[in-house]
């Protein structure tokens, strides 16, 4: 492994500053009560500050989305696309741009930061796609000479908070699909990444002004969760599709309900992989390896646990320990670098303090878990993603920690893996390896994987935005992206037309 050098924080300042003039944002530095940092987990420092005020104030923003809506609601829905298929040309024509932006500030290497832009430029063609095909039905009716239908209509103004990970991949299935719906969006990304957020606002606000939308079909708004809260409680918000921790889910959920407002939420994942002893090894562990140190095991689809059978767990455990030992681990804009920073302190700490009880709970760690080049930079926090092979599913493999460790845990008969698979809160992303067809069916039957992503031979992340995205128990039960998750976007109303001259009532009732 070569211990690479990382790139100085004046030269990070000045990429970001490129990336975002060439996006087209402008006067969002300086200071003022609510400015913000501007900063980046490569070397653990501040780049700039971005003035308060920049963005606008949730209800101001939430007032200016209001008052575009019926023009954008009552513009023909192929007319709203041609908005989106714009952003997705200047997504194309930026995507250096932005992706810079993702690396800076989520940390991601150059290759998952293009892909997350990628994932961007497709959730806007599938979404120009269904501007021509916002589909209802039409249902038998009861009654002759009766028609029944199914009409969709837009919401009003969505909200949407998203989590430093994926900066703007979130933003844009959320938005994207929200546009050609009819709805208005208000933004409040991560206060760890303004950076990106200000530049996809810039190529948004570009869009708008060349296809002719009203210019209030999206502001953003920035700051931390106080500058989200009027989002989460305004009846004028019928929509909140939220992407972040439990805890933030806990916190905003009851309130969005006690308003009886709809919430799309994308909370903590637990993901695991099942590893039966018909699996393609080879392709297991590369599958593995992407899932579970990819990111630095900071996606909500990032593998956490392995369930192994006993007869290969050794030989699987061998095999990933010795590439684990391989993995590259330092600047992410280096090509050879796998394993970028994790953000921060606090997610080294919690990846610490989950290592810790790990090993107090009987674990063994096989590989990795120690610190890198907090020589090079004492702020920024690299770590080797770890293996930790456990006696049984304690506490703590129960738990999101959002750092790379996986778990290993064995079994013995497929019923037992299935029962470990499940028994966690979270019903995120899960995988089995096997080619034995038995297996890889009961898995994705009712009685298997209870979550909301179920994958055969191949890892728990990095999903294609044409499925619906998201999951159940704590993990919310929302689903973004693509399929009919559009449809949670928009209002349902169903419509009983009569064309007869006769007026029958349903269920046979009779009145006078
Ligand atoms: C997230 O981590 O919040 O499936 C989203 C994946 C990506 C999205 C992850 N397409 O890993």
């Amino acid at each position: 492994t070569s211990e690479n050098t990382l790139p100085g924080t004046a030269e990070l300042a000045e990429r970001a500053r490129r990336a975002l003039a060439a996006c087209g944002a402008a006067g969002y530095e300086g200071s003022g009560p609510n400015a913000l940092s501007a900063r980046s987990p490569i070397t653990g420092q501040d780049l700039f500050t971005v003035a308060g005020g920049t963005g606008s104030d949730a209800h101001e923003a939430i007032a200016a989305a209001g008052a575009a809506f019926p023009a954008w609601r009552d513009t023909p829905a192929p007319v709203r696309g041609a908005l989106v298929k714009r952003l997705g040309e200047l997504l194309t024509e930026h995507k250096q741009d932005l992706a810079d932006l993702v690396t800076i500030e989520a940390g991601k290497i150059g290759s998952e930061a293009l892909g997350e832009v990628q994932e961007m430029i497709d959730i806007c063609d599938l979404a120009v796609g269904m501007s021509r095909q916002l589909e209802g039905r039409t249902l038998a009716s009861e009654r002759p000479g009766h028609k029944l239908l199914e009409t969709w209509h837009p919401l009003g103004v969505v909200g949407v908070i998203s989590a430093f990970n994926f900066p703007v991949a979130v933003w844009a299935w959320n938005t994207a699909v929200a546009l050609v719906c009819g709805d208005t969006v208000v933004w409040k990304p991560s206060e760890l990444t303004p950076l990106t957020a200000l530049a996809s606002t810039a190529l948004l606000e570009r869009a708008i002004a060349d296809t002719g939308a009203p210019e209030g079909v999206h502001r953003l708004v920035l700051g931390g969760a106080d500058a989200a809260a009027p989002l989460v409680d305004s009846p004028d918000v019928p929509l909140v599709s939220a992407t972040g921790s439990e805890r933030m889910g806990r916190e905003i959920a009851p309130r969005i309900a006690a308003r009886f407002g709809r919430a799309i939420l994308e909370l903590g994942g637990n993901n695991a992989a099942i590893v039966t002893p018909s699996a393609d090894l080879d392709l297991a562990a590369r599958g593995i390896v992407f899932s579970a140190a990819g990111t630095a095991g900071q996606r909500c689809t990032t593998m956490r646990r392995l369930i192994v059978h006993e007869d290969v767990a050794d030989e699987l455990v061998a095999r990933l320990a010795k590439v684990y030992t391989g993995l590259n681990i330092g600047d992410p804009f280096s090509e050879e670098t796998l394993v970028g920073p994790l953000v921060g302190e606090r997610a080294h700490a919690a990846m610490r303090t989950a290592l810790e009880r790990a090993v107090a709970d009987g674990g063994e760690v096989v590989a990795g878990g120690g610190r890198r080049l907090a020589g090079a930079a004492q702020d920024a926090y690299y770590v080797e993603p770890a293996i930790v092979r456990m006696p049984g599913q304690t506490d703590v493999v129960k738990e999101e920690t959002f750092a790379p460790i996986l778990y290993v845990l064995t079994y013995r008969a497929f019923d037992e893996a299935l029962a470990l698979h499940n028994d966690v809160p979270q019903g995120l992303s899960s995988s089995v390896f096997t080619t034995d067809q038995r297996e890889a069916d009961r898995f994705t039957a009712s009685a298997g994987s209870d979550c909301g992503i179920a994958n055969v031979n191949i890892g728990t992340s990095g999903a294609e935005i044409g499925g619906a995205f998201g999951g159940e128990k704590t993990t919310g039960g929302g689903r973004e992206s693509g399929s009919d998750a559009w449809r949670g976007y928009m209002r349902r109303a169903t419509n009983t037309v009569n064309y007869s001259t006769e007026l029958p009532l349903a269920q046979g009732v009779n009145f006078g």
